[in-house]
């Protein structure tokens, strides 16, 4: 045995292993490490791909094609949606929360700047359909022009696949107009977890951690994206989530509904956030809107207002305030997990920052946080007896 040569990178693999293993807890320890090393097979193939794909970069101009007219695989068919259904919270899709670092990068440098000429009526689509999006809310704007002048239109027909799961990542993609749904695939069935509706943005993780595509994207009707490319989202959204990781990982730390999450997850959930600024008594959200955004608040506060009821148990237009919330605390998952309007407005007092983070990154990162939220939620109907003697269920 003492002549056994141990093959060079065995201790760090088995040791990586055991680190996630420790990490996740999965229940069964054999599934995990298929996924595990696969996920690493994965990531080593993109890098040999991304090699041969920067040796051979030169500016291409649209190269784009959406994919329903592929050929299938032969195992495709089993991978089209085949239920659907909206299982929340209980599906956690493992990405690396290693995020790649584009400072060591030099290859991006070296990519050519892209620019998509566009005239100044699809200038104005575009930015209309970038106002909202979180990645881009703290980019300086000369970055921001740069993101805009790097994106190229690409329209789609009915039931085109945008992405397919476990593909290389090609493209981060800002939704103009159209309905999309999301389907992942687990144990080879497709389950539609979500879906975009005429706004959002979808493809970013495998740009962000150089894994495959988690999910499969498909466009229900005719609508219109906007792309940006792998080099440039590198170049510029990825540079911008360094700094952001810099300035929000002590605060993050700080946020008591997190506490429960490990390190590297919180810093997935610093990745994909947005910042949003109010001035007083700024409406943040209205009772009865749609929901689409969670809420922390980084600095300032805000107060919760309910409409009350007349005796006849009409609404009547006066706001009662009924909470605050100031640094560090959170507001906006109650119609995120019931699946409901609004239930109250929010208005900023004084100027206030919060960190908004989308319906997506909320179901697929914020599920360990669930029953600390569900926990709040049944005392906001303790209390909503309380102070307006009626008894609503606020919850499922
Ligand atoms: P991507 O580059 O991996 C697929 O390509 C994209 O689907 C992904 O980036 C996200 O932008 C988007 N889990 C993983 N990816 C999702 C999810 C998701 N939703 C949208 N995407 N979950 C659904 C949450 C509603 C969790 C499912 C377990
Ligand atoms: P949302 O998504 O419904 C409004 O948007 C948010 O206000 C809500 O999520 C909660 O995060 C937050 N009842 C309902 N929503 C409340 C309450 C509340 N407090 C904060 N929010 N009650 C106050 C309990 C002190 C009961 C009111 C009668």
């Amino acid at each position: 045995m003492s002549n056994t040569e141990i093959p060079s990178g065995l201790k760090e693999l088995l040791q990586g292993y055991t680190v996630e293993v420790l990490r996740r807890r999965p229940a069964n320890l054999v599934e995990f490490a298929v996924q595990h090393f696969t996920q690493i097979l994965e990531g080593q193939k993109n890098d040999l791909k991304n090699k041969k794909r920067s040796n051979r970069s030169s500016l291409k101009g649209v190269t784009f094609e959406t994919k329903s007219n592929k050929p299938k695989k032969e195992d495709e068919e089993e991978k089209e949606p085949v239920k659907s259904t909206t299982a929340k919270y209980n599906r956690r899709v493992s990405v690396c929360a290693e995020a790649y670092n584009p400072d060591d990068d030099e290859d991006d440098d070296a990519e050519p700047r892209v620019v998509h000429p566009k005239t100044d009526e699809q200038r104005h689509r575009l930015q209309d359909a970038c106002r909202d999006i979180l990645l881009f809310k703290t980019l300086e704007q000369e970055q921001f022009s740069e993101v805009l002048d790097g994106m190229f239109e690409v329209l789609v027909k009915p039931q085109d696949h945008i992405i397919d799961q476990g593909d290389d990542g090609d493209n981060f993609y800002v939704i103009e107009k159209g309905v999309y749904d999301i389907f992942v695939q687990k144990d080879r069935v497709s389950i539609c977890v979500g879906k975009y509706d005429n706004k959002g943005s979808f493809g970013e993780l495998a740009l962000m951690y150089n894994t495959p595509r988690a999910a499969t994207i498909t466009a229900t009707q005719e609508g219109a994206l906007w792309g940006l490319d792998r080099a440039t989202f590198h170049r510029l959204i990825l540079r911008n989530n360094a700094k952001k990781r810099r300035v929000y990982e002590a605060f993050i730390e700080c946020v008591p509904l997190l506490k429960s999450l490990e390190l590297a997850e919180r810093m997935q959930i610093v990745d994909v956030l947005g910042v949003r600024v109010f001035k007083d008594g700024e409406c943040v959200l209205m009772q009865g809107d749609e929901a689409d955004c969670f809420y922390i608040v980084e600095s300032g506060e805000v107060k919760i207002m309910i409409k009350s009821k007349t005796k006849a148990g009409q609404p009547d237009n006066t706001e009662v305030e009924v909470a605050r919330c100031s640094k560090g605390q959170y507001f906006g998952e109650l119609a995120l997990v019931t699946n409901k309007p609004r239930a109250a407005s929010v208005y900023a007092v004084g100027e206030t920052k919060c960190l908004v983070i989308d319906i997506q990154a909320f179901e697929r990162l914020l599920g360990p946080c669930m029953d600390i939220m569900k926990r709040n939620i049944s005392q906001y109907e303790e209390q909503r007896v309380a102070l307006l003697g009626s008894r609503v269920d606020l919850k499922h």
